[in-house]
Protein backbone atom coordinates (compact mmCIF):
# COMPACT_ATOMS: atom_id res chain seq x y z
CA UNK A 1 0.00 0.00 0.00
CA UNK A 2 2.53 2.29 1.12
CA UNK A 3 4.10 2.02 -2.42
CA UNK A 4 0.93 3.03 -4.12
CA UNK A 5 0.24 6.50 -1.85
CA UNK A 6 1.00 9.54 -4.09
CA UNK A 7 1.85 11.26 -0.49
CA UNK A 8 5.06 8.98 0.03
CA UNK A 9 8.31 11.42 0.37
CA UNK A 10 11.56 10.54 -1.49
CA UNK A 11 14.86 12.07 -0.99
CA UNK A 12 13.68 14.17 -4.57
CA UNK A 13 11.48 16.21 -2.10
CA UNK A 14 14.62 17.04 -0.24
CA UNK A 15 12.59 17.23 3.22
CA UNK A 16 15.18 17.75 5.69
CA UNK A 17 14.96 17.74 10.03
CA UNK A 18 17.85 18.63 12.41
CA UNK A 19 19.03 16.89 15.05
CA UNK A 20 17.13 19.22 17.63
CA UNK A 21 13.99 18.78 15.72
CA UNK A 22 13.76 14.91 16.25
CA UNK A 23 15.53 14.87 18.87
CA UNK A 24 13.87 17.50 20.85
CA UNK A 25 13.30 16.20 24.86
CA UNK A 26 9.91 18.15 25.31
CA UNK A 27 11.66 20.41 28.03
CA UNK A 28 10.09 24.09 28.09
CA UNK A 29 10.46 26.70 30.59
CA UNK A 30 7.84 25.25 32.66
CA UNK A 31 8.76 21.43 33.05
CA UNK A 32 11.57 18.54 32.38
CA UNK A 33 12.41 16.35 28.93
CA UNK A 34 9.59 14.35 28.68
CA UNK A 35 11.45 11.93 26.35
CA UNK A 36 15.04 10.94 26.98
CA UNK A 37 18.02 11.96 24.90
CA UNK A 38 19.12 10.17 21.71
CA UNK A 39 22.59 10.40 20.26
CA UNK A 40 23.14 11.84 17.16
CA UNK A 41 23.29 8.26 15.35
CA UNK A 42 20.06 7.07 16.86
CA UNK A 43 18.62 10.37 15.63
CA UNK A 44 19.75 9.31 11.97
CA UNK A 45 18.40 6.07 12.53
CA UNK A 46 14.89 7.19 13.73
CA UNK A 47 14.80 9.53 10.61
CA UNK A 48 16.18 6.78 8.35
CA UNK A 49 13.12 4.56 9.79
CA UNK A 50 10.70 7.35 9.13
CA UNK A 51 11.72 6.70 5.02
CA UNK A 52 11.64 9.39 2.91
CA UNK A 53 13.95 12.16 4.57
CA UNK A 54 16.62 13.47 2.43
CA UNK A 55 18.51 15.17 5.15
CA UNK A 56 19.44 15.89 8.63
CA UNK A 57 21.01 18.99 9.91
CA UNK A 58 23.16 20.00 12.99
CA UNK A 59 24.33 22.91 15.29
CA UNK A 60 27.90 22.62 16.20
CA UNK A 61 27.03 21.16 19.87
CA UNK A 62 24.28 19.14 18.56
CA UNK A 63 26.44 16.92 17.07
CA UNK A 64 29.52 17.40 19.78
CA UNK A 65 28.66 18.80 23.27
CA UNK A 66 30.61 22.18 24.02
CA UNK A 67 32.56 20.45 26.78
CA UNK A 68 33.72 17.13 24.46
CA UNK A 69 37.45 15.70 25.18
CA UNK A 70 39.20 15.58 21.30
CA UNK A 71 38.98 12.06 21.46
CA UNK A 72 35.05 12.31 22.19
CA UNK A 73 33.98 14.32 19.68
CA UNK A 74 36.45 12.33 17.30
CA UNK A 75 33.86 9.05 18.58
CA UNK A 76 30.53 10.81 17.95
CA UNK A 77 31.89 12.19 14.72
CA UNK A 78 32.39 8.67 13.52
CA UNK A 79 28.99 7.13 15.16
CA UNK A 80 27.31 9.74 12.92
CA UNK A 81 29.21 9.65 10.13
CA UNK A 82 28.42 5.67 10.07
CA UNK A 83 24.98 6.31 10.41
CA UNK A 84 24.62 8.72 7.34
CA UNK A 85 26.25 6.01 5.93
CA UNK A 86 23.75 3.66 6.83
CA UNK A 87 21.03 5.40 6.03
CA UNK A 88 21.70 7.42 2.96
CA UNK A 89 21.11 10.65 5.06
CA UNK A 90 23.14 13.74 3.64
CA UNK A 91 23.78 16.58 5.43
CA UNK A 92 22.92 19.66 3.25
CA UNK A 93 22.71 22.30 6.12
CA UNK A 94 24.91 23.48 9.36
CA UNK A 95 24.75 26.21 11.86
CA UNK A 96 26.05 27.60 15.40
CA UNK A 97 24.73 27.36 18.94
CA UNK A 98 24.92 31.00 19.58
CA UNK A 99 22.64 30.59 22.35
CA UNK A 100 22.49 28.21 24.62
CA UNK A 101 25.36 28.56 26.86
CA UNK A 102 25.62 31.57 29.62
CA UNK A 103 28.62 32.98 27.68
CA UNK A 104 25.87 34.23 25.27
CA UNK A 105 23.91 35.88 27.64
CA UNK A 106 23.64 39.10 26.15
CA UNK A 107 24.09 37.83 22.24
CA UNK A 108 26.81 36.73 20.47
CA UNK A 109 27.82 39.44 17.32
CA UNK A 110 26.18 41.74 19.40
CA UNK A 111 27.01 40.98 22.54
CA UNK A 112 28.38 44.59 24.15
CA UNK A 113 31.77 42.48 25.31
CA UNK A 114 34.46 42.27 22.56
CA UNK A 115 35.97 39.14 23.97
CA UNK A 116 32.51 37.14 23.46
CA UNK A 117 31.88 38.59 19.41
CA UNK A 118 35.21 37.27 19.31
CA UNK A 119 34.84 34.21 20.48
CA UNK A 120 31.32 33.82 18.81
CA UNK A 121 32.92 34.37 15.67
CA UNK A 122 35.69 31.61 16.45
CA UNK A 123 32.37 29.23 17.31
CA UNK A 124 31.35 30.05 13.98
CA UNK A 125 34.52 29.35 12.05
CA UNK A 126 35.14 25.98 13.56
CA UNK A 127 31.99 25.12 13.17
CA UNK A 128 30.96 25.93 9.37
CA UNK A 129 34.74 23.52 9.04
CA UNK A 130 32.74 21.16 11.09
CA UNK A 131 29.80 21.31 8.86
CA UNK A 132 31.35 21.19 5.36
CA UNK A 133 33.17 17.81 6.79
CA UNK A 134 29.80 16.35 6.55
CA UNK A 135 28.88 17.93 3.37
CA UNK A 136 26.97 20.85 4.39
CA UNK A 137 26.41 22.95 1.41
CA UNK A 138 24.04 25.95 3.43
CA UNK A 139 24.96 27.91 6.77
CA UNK A 140 22.16 29.22 8.88
CA UNK A 141 22.70 32.03 11.02
CA UNK A 142 20.29 32.52 13.73
CA UNK A 143 20.53 34.88 16.21
CA UNK A 144 18.30 34.21 19.02
CA UNK A 145 20.10 35.91 21.67
CA UNK A 146 21.23 39.08 19.20
CA UNK A 147 18.92 41.49 21.31
CA UNK A 148 17.66 43.25 24.56
CA UNK A 149 15.57 42.76 26.68
CA UNK A 150 15.74 46.41 27.77
CA UNK A 151 16.57 49.52 25.13
CA UNK A 152 18.94 51.10 27.96
CA UNK A 153 21.64 48.04 27.37
CA UNK A 154 22.36 48.13 23.83
CA UNK A 155 22.59 50.67 21.34
CA UNK A 156 20.83 49.12 18.45
CA UNK A 157 23.23 50.91 15.52
CA UNK A 158 26.22 49.95 17.48
CA UNK A 159 24.38 46.31 17.00
CA UNK A 160 23.96 46.68 13.42
CA UNK A 161 27.69 47.70 12.73
CA UNK A 162 28.68 44.81 14.99
CA UNK A 163 26.62 42.56 13.10
CA UNK A 164 27.88 42.62 9.43
CA UNK A 165 31.46 43.16 11.04
CA UNK A 166 31.02 39.78 12.32
CA UNK A 167 28.74 38.33 8.60
CA UNK A 168 31.90 40.12 6.76
CA UNK A 169 34.78 38.39 8.36
CA UNK A 170 32.92 35.05 8.10
CA UNK A 171 31.87 35.43 4.49
CA UNK A 172 35.90 35.79 3.89
CA UNK A 173 37.06 32.63 6.11
CA UNK A 174 34.56 31.09 3.78
CA UNK A 175 36.33 32.59 0.21
CA UNK A 176 39.94 32.04 1.94
CA UNK A 177 39.49 28.43 3.60
CA UNK A 178 37.24 27.77 0.08
CA UNK A 179 34.01 26.04 2.16
CA UNK A 180 31.78 27.30 -0.48
CA UNK A 181 28.87 27.71 1.97
CA UNK A 182 26.23 29.53 1.13
CA UNK A 183 24.78 31.51 4.11
CA UNK A 184 21.12 32.17 5.08
CA UNK A 185 19.99 34.42 7.81
CA UNK A 186 17.01 33.83 9.56
CA UNK A 187 14.81 36.32 11.77
CA UNK A 188 12.84 35.94 14.31
CA UNK A 189 10.79 38.74 16.47
CA UNK A 190 11.35 37.74 19.77
CA UNK A 191 12.32 34.38 21.98
CA UNK A 192 14.47 33.73 24.01
CA UNK A 193 15.19 37.24 24.04
CA UNK A 194 12.70 40.03 24.56
CA UNK A 195 13.52 41.82 21.59
CA UNK A 196 15.40 40.33 18.76
CA UNK A 197 17.43 42.50 16.31
CA UNK A 198 16.97 42.18 12.72
CA UNK A 199 13.42 41.15 14.02
CA UNK A 200 11.45 40.17 10.47
CA UNK A 201 12.76 38.33 6.83
CA UNK A 202 12.95 41.77 5.54
CA UNK A 203 15.04 43.42 7.60
CA UNK A 204 17.95 40.83 6.86
CA UNK A 205 17.10 41.33 2.98
CA UNK A 206 17.79 45.14 3.42
CA UNK A 207 20.97 44.31 5.30
CA UNK A 208 22.43 42.01 3.00
CA UNK A 209 22.71 44.41 0.60
CA UNK A 210 25.21 46.23 2.98
CA UNK A 211 27.51 43.71 3.12
CA UNK A 212 30.88 42.76 1.33
CA UNK A 213 29.99 39.83 -0.53
CA UNK A 214 26.54 39.81 -0.67
CA UNK A 215 26.00 37.24 -3.25
CA UNK A 216 27.52 34.38 -1.11
CA UNK A 217 24.59 35.42 1.51
CA UNK A 218 20.78 34.90 1.30
CA UNK A 219 17.60 34.18 4.03
CA UNK A 220 16.04 31.26 5.54
CA UNK A 221 12.68 32.67 6.56
CA UNK A 222 11.08 30.41 9.38
CA UNK A 223 7.12 30.28 8.63
CA UNK A 224 6.33 30.22 12.81
CA UNK A 225 8.79 33.21 13.09
CA UNK A 226 6.83 35.49 10.68
CA UNK A 227 3.50 34.17 11.88
CA UNK A 228 4.53 35.69 15.90
CA UNK A 229 5.40 38.65 14.18
CA UNK A 230 2.12 39.21 12.45
CA UNK A 231 2.97 38.77 8.81
CA UNK A 232 1.85 37.05 6.25
CA UNK A 233 4.64 34.07 5.35
CA UNK A 234 3.58 33.67 1.88
CA UNK A 235 4.29 36.96 1.13
CA UNK A 236 7.28 37.15 3.33
CA UNK A 237 8.57 33.78 1.08
CA UNK A 238 7.45 35.69 -2.54
CA UNK A 239 10.01 39.02 -1.50
CA UNK A 240 12.51 36.43 -0.49
CA UNK A 241 12.19 35.00 -3.86
CA UNK A 242 11.96 38.25 -6.12
CA UNK A 243 15.40 38.94 -4.35
CA UNK A 244 16.51 35.63 -5.78
CA UNK A 245 17.79 35.16 -1.87
CA UNK A 246 15.65 32.58 -0.38
CA UNK A 247 18.74 30.25 0.22
CA UNK A 248 17.10 28.12 2.68
CA UNK A 249 13.61 27.34 3.83
CA UNK A 250 12.40 26.60 7.45
CA UNK A 251 8.55 25.11 7.94
CA UNK A 252 6.49 24.46 10.87
CA UNK A 253 3.46 26.37 12.02
CA UNK A 254 2.45 28.93 15.08
CA UNK A 255 -0.45 30.52 16.16
CA UNK A 256 -0.45 34.07 16.56
CA UNK A 257 -0.43 35.36 20.28
CA UNK A 258 1.18 31.83 21.47
CA UNK A 259 4.36 31.56 22.65
CA UNK A 260 7.17 30.34 20.01
CA UNK A 261 4.80 26.79 19.35
CA UNK A 262 7.13 24.93 16.68
CA UNK A 263 3.84 22.95 15.15
CA UNK A 264 4.31 20.56 12.50
CA UNK A 265 3.69 22.26 9.53
CA UNK A 266 0.37 22.50 8.29
CA UNK A 267 -0.90 21.65 11.45
CA UNK A 268 -2.50 25.41 12.22
CA UNK A 269 -2.52 27.46 9.16
CA UNK A 270 -3.52 25.30 6.85
CA UNK A 271 -4.45 28.14 3.96
CA UNK A 272 -1.16 30.04 3.94
CA UNK A 273 0.53 26.47 3.85
CA UNK A 274 -1.12 25.53 0.84
CA UNK A 275 -0.09 29.06 -0.39
CA UNK A 276 3.55 28.90 0.72
CA UNK A 277 3.98 25.10 -1.27
CA UNK A 278 1.84 26.91 -4.07
CA UNK A 279 4.99 29.75 -4.17
CA UNK A 280 7.63 26.81 -3.64
CA UNK A 281 6.08 24.93 -6.55
CA UNK A 282 5.72 27.81 -8.95
CA UNK A 283 8.58 29.46 -8.92
CA UNK A 284 10.52 25.66 -8.64
CA UNK A 285 12.34 26.11 -5.77
CA UNK A 286 14.83 23.53 -5.67
CA UNK A 287 16.67 24.25 -1.94
CA UNK A 288 16.12 21.50 0.98
CA UNK A 289 12.41 21.95 2.82
CA UNK A 290 13.68 21.96 6.39
CA UNK A 291 10.64 21.28 9.19
CA UNK A 292 12.28 22.67 12.22
CA UNK A 293 9.64 21.95 14.43
CA UNK A 294 9.26 19.62 17.19
CA UNK A 295 6.12 16.74 18.08
CA UNK A 296 4.26 17.98 20.77
CA UNK A 297 5.96 17.53 24.31
CA UNK A 298 3.29 14.37 24.95
CA UNK A 299 4.46 12.43 22.28
CA UNK A 300 7.22 9.46 22.83
CA UNK A 301 9.16 8.89 19.79
CA UNK A 302 6.91 6.74 18.11
CA UNK A 303 4.91 9.14 17.93
CA UNK A 304 7.27 11.36 17.04
CA UNK A 305 8.21 9.75 14.29
CA UNK A 306 4.52 9.95 12.97
CA UNK A 307 5.29 13.56 13.49
CA UNK A 308 8.06 13.34 11.16
CA UNK A 309 5.86 11.13 8.47
CA UNK A 310 2.89 13.95 9.24
CA UNK A 311 5.47 17.05 8.28
CA UNK A 312 6.37 15.47 5.01
CA UNK A 313 2.90 14.30 4.21
CA UNK A 314 1.35 16.98 4.85
CA UNK A 315 3.83 18.82 2.00
CA UNK A 316 3.08 16.31 -0.08
CA UNK A 317 -0.86 16.24 -0.03
CA UNK A 318 -0.75 20.63 -0.33
CA UNK A 319 1.77 19.89 -3.38
CA UNK A 320 -1.18 17.60 -4.82
CA UNK A 321 -3.74 20.29 -4.05
CA UNK A 322 -1.85 23.10 -5.56
CA UNK A 323 -1.23 21.14 -9.11
CA UNK A 324 -5.68 20.61 -8.61
CA UNK A 325 -5.49 24.33 -8.01
CA UNK A 326 -3.47 25.15 -11.19
CA UNK A 327 -5.44 23.12 -13.41
CA UNK A 328 -8.70 24.11 -12.47
CA UNK A 329 -10.88 25.56 -15.02
CA UNK A 330 -13.12 27.93 -13.12
CA UNK A 331 -10.14 28.87 -10.83
CA UNK A 332 -7.84 29.62 -14.05
CA UNK A 333 -10.77 31.55 -15.80
CA UNK A 334 -11.24 33.78 -13.36
CA UNK A 335 -7.55 34.41 -12.74
CA UNK A 336 -7.42 35.35 -16.30
CA UNK A 337 -10.30 37.63 -16.22
CA UNK A 338 -8.66 39.13 -12.85
CA UNK A 339 -5.21 40.03 -14.22
CA UNK A 340 -5.63 42.34 -17.00
CA UNK A 341 -2.29 43.41 -18.95
CA UNK A 342 -2.38 46.09 -21.11
CA UNK A 343 0.54 45.47 -23.93
CA UNK A 344 0.98 49.45 -24.74
CA UNK A 345 1.26 50.22 -20.84
CA UNK A 346 3.71 47.74 -20.30
CA UNK A 347 6.25 49.46 -22.98
CA UNK A 348 5.00 53.05 -21.26
CA UNK A 349 5.88 52.39 -17.26
CA UNK A 350 8.56 49.35 -18.61
CA UNK A 351 10.96 51.98 -19.05
CA UNK A 352 11.34 55.36 -18.18
CA UNK A 353 12.52 57.86 -20.50
CA UNK A 354 11.09 61.48 -21.19
CA UNK A 355 9.04 60.60 -24.06
CA UNK A 356 7.09 58.14 -21.93
CA UNK A 357 6.84 60.54 -18.86
CA UNK A 358 5.26 62.89 -21.32
CA UNK A 359 3.19 59.81 -22.86
CA UNK A 360 1.91 59.25 -19.09
CA UNK A 361 1.02 62.50 -18.43
CA UNK A 362 -0.71 62.96 -21.38
CA UNK A 363 -2.98 59.98 -20.99
CA UNK A 364 -6.77 60.08 -20.23
CA UNK A 365 -7.87 57.41 -17.23
CA UNK A 366 -11.17 56.69 -16.73
CA UNK A 367 -11.24 56.38 -12.78
CA UNK A 368 -14.75 55.39 -12.48
CA UNK A 369 -14.69 52.85 -15.10
CA UNK A 370 -11.34 51.24 -13.23
CA UNK A 371 -13.09 51.39 -10.38
CA UNK A 372 -16.57 49.30 -11.20
CA UNK A 373 -14.12 46.73 -13.00
CA UNK A 374 -15.21 43.67 -11.38
CA UNK A 375 -12.79 41.53 -8.81
CA UNK A 376 -14.51 38.33 -7.91
CA UNK A 377 -12.30 37.37 -5.33
CA UNK A 378 -14.82 36.24 -3.01
CA UNK A 379 -15.62 33.64 -6.05
CA UNK A 380 -12.27 32.96 -6.49
CA UNK A 381 -11.23 32.07 -2.79
CA UNK A 382 -14.55 30.24 -2.17
CA UNK A 383 -12.72 28.08 -4.85
CA UNK A 384 -9.10 28.32 -3.25
CA UNK A 385 -11.11 27.02 -0.30
CA UNK A 386 -12.96 24.62 -1.61
CA UNK A 387 -9.89 22.85 -3.32
CA UNK A 388 -8.05 23.27 -0.03
CA UNK A 389 -10.47 21.24 1.93
CA UNK A 390 -10.65 18.72 -0.21
CA UNK A 391 -13.68 18.61 -2.32
CA UNK A 392 -12.89 20.24 -5.66
C1 LIG B 1 16.37 27.04 17.17
C2 LIG B 1 15.46 28.04 16.52
C3 LIG B 1 15.31 27.80 15.08
C4 LIG B 1 16.57 27.97 14.30
C5 LIG B 1 17.59 26.97 14.64
C6 LIG B 1 18.88 27.31 13.94
S1 LIG B 1 17.79 26.72 16.30
O1 LIG B 1 15.72 25.83 17.34
O2 LIG B 1 14.19 28.01 17.16
O3 LIG B 1 14.32 28.59 14.52
O4 LIG B 1 16.28 27.76 12.94
O5 LIG B 1 19.79 27.90 14.77
MN1 LIG C 1 11.32 28.55 15.57
MN1 LIG D 1 14.21 28.02 12.37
Amino acid sequence: MAKKDPFTPTAADKFTFGLWTVGNTGRDPFGEPTRSKLDPARIVELLGEVGGVYGVNFHDNDLIPIDATPSEAEQIKRDFRKALRRTGLKVPMATTNLFSDPVFKDGAFTSNDAQVRAYAIQKTMRAMELGVEFGAKIYVFWGGREGTDSNATKDPVQAVRWFREAMNFLCKYNLDRKLGLKFALEAKPNEPRGHIFAPVTGSYLGFISTLDHPEMVGVNPEFAHEQMAGLNFPQVVGEALEAGKLFHVDLNDQEPGRFDQDLRFGSQSYKHAFFLVKLLTDYKYSGPKHFDSHAYRTADYADVKEFARGSMRTYKILESKVAKFNKDRAIQGLLRKIVREDRKLAGLVGKYSRKSAGALLAMDFSRRKLAARPLPYEELDQLAMEVILGVR
